[in-house]
């Protein structure tokens, strides 16, 4: 059965920034599991999902917390799959907290990390991980790329044509 993204947040105001990781992982035929666990005000829970993630059938962790976030470090402390960051844009920092807290984890026992409010990012990144062991995932990758390039190209011939107009 093909590997899954367990997606976690430290909170359910969370949510609405981790909506794009979702849709695009939706869109790309990929399973997720959505889950609400705070490393400091359920730590317990976090280490749980953690620590049985591997043997639930997933192949990667998308981590989203806001502030001092140190739930993506925290699971990938508990679990050997591969953990991505997503900084939440809250707060008196807007996000510049998170997004520190996640790039700078000391040496030993890494995670990588999207950029502040890059769910959409986190999704098509856990879907390119997928992908290595999924050819399907790959091959649904492919034609989203392929679409993308001619979303451009439609992109570029609108603003030509507007050009033209303007100067007729
Ligand atoms: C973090 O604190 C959460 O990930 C969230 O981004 C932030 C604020 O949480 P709430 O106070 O809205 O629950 O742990």
């Amino acid at each position: 059965m093909a590997l899954k993204v367990l997606i976690v947040m430290g909170s359910d105001s969370d949510f609405d920034q981790l909506v794009p990781a979702v849709t695009v992982l939706d869109e790309l035929g990929v399973a997720c599991e959505v889950h609400v666990a705070s490393a400091h005000r359920s730590p317990d829970r976090v280490l749980e999902l953690a620590r049985s993630a591997r043997a639930g059938g997933f192949g990667v962790v998308l981590a989203a917390a806001g502030g001092a976030a140190h739930l993506a470090g925290v699971i990938a402390a508990n679990t050997t799959l591969p953990v991505v960051a997503v900084p939440i844009a809250v707060g008196t920092l807007g996000g510049l907290d998170a997004l520190l807290s996640s790039v700078q984890m000391p040496g030993g026992v890494p995670i990588a990390s999207v950029g502040i409010g890059g769910g959409r990012n986190a999704g098509l990144f856990a879907a390119a991980i997928l992908s290595a062991t999924e050819p399907a995932i790959e091959a649904r990758l492919e034609t989203f790329r392929a679409r993308q390039v001619e979303k451009v190209s439609e992109a570029d011939a609108r603003v030509r044509a507007k050009l033209a107009a303007s100067k007729s």
